[in-house]
């Protein structure tokens, strides 16, 4: 498999939980390096934008105001097969759903509040990153 890279984004809810350290370390004991990060309050003008693909589904709205109701860590995960290992580690989206042992299972509350965002291909991936890691941000450790 691919060495991949992925965008990752720790949710407003998580980072008020204070567990950015203990989602790091699943991402690190996974296998995936952490390989540009940064803490950032989204406007709604970037919220808008980077979830721009559901901009007609009825969830639109909340989604945009979760994701700017406080401040997230956003970073670049690398390594084997990044994009699935991170959405496996993340679990699925409703929390309810999600397994026992992933992220959104352990850390997430609701639908709305589900802890964690991560690129679902190449091409989310590619764009995402970019969105947020433009130039040479992205260390190639
Ligand atoms: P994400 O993009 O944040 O990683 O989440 P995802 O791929 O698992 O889910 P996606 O379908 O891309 O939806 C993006 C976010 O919108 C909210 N959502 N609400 N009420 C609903 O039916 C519903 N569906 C999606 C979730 O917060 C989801 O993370
Ligand atoms: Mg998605």
């Amino acid at each position: 498999m691919a060495i991949e890279r992925t965008l990752s984004i720790i949710k407003p809810d998580a980072v008020a939980k204070n567990v950015i350290g203990k989602i790091y370390d699943r991402f690190e004991s996974a296998g995936l390096k952490i390989v540009a990060s940064r803490m950032a309050h989204l406007s709604q003008n970037e919220a808008e934008q980077f979830y721009g693909v559901h901009k007609d589904r009825p969830f639109f709205k909340d989604l945009v105001s979760f994701m700017i109701s406080g401040p997230v860590m956003i970073q670049v995960l690398q390594g084997e097969g990044a994009i699935a290992k991170n959405r496996d580690l993340m679990g699925a989206t409703d929390p309810k759903k999600a397994e026992k042992g992933t992220i959104r299972a352990d850390f997430a509350d609701s639908i709305d509040a589900n802890a964690v965002h991560g690129s679902d291909a190449p091409e989310t991936a590619a764009v995402e990153v970019a969105f947020f890691f433009p130039g040479m941000n992205v260390f190639n450790r």
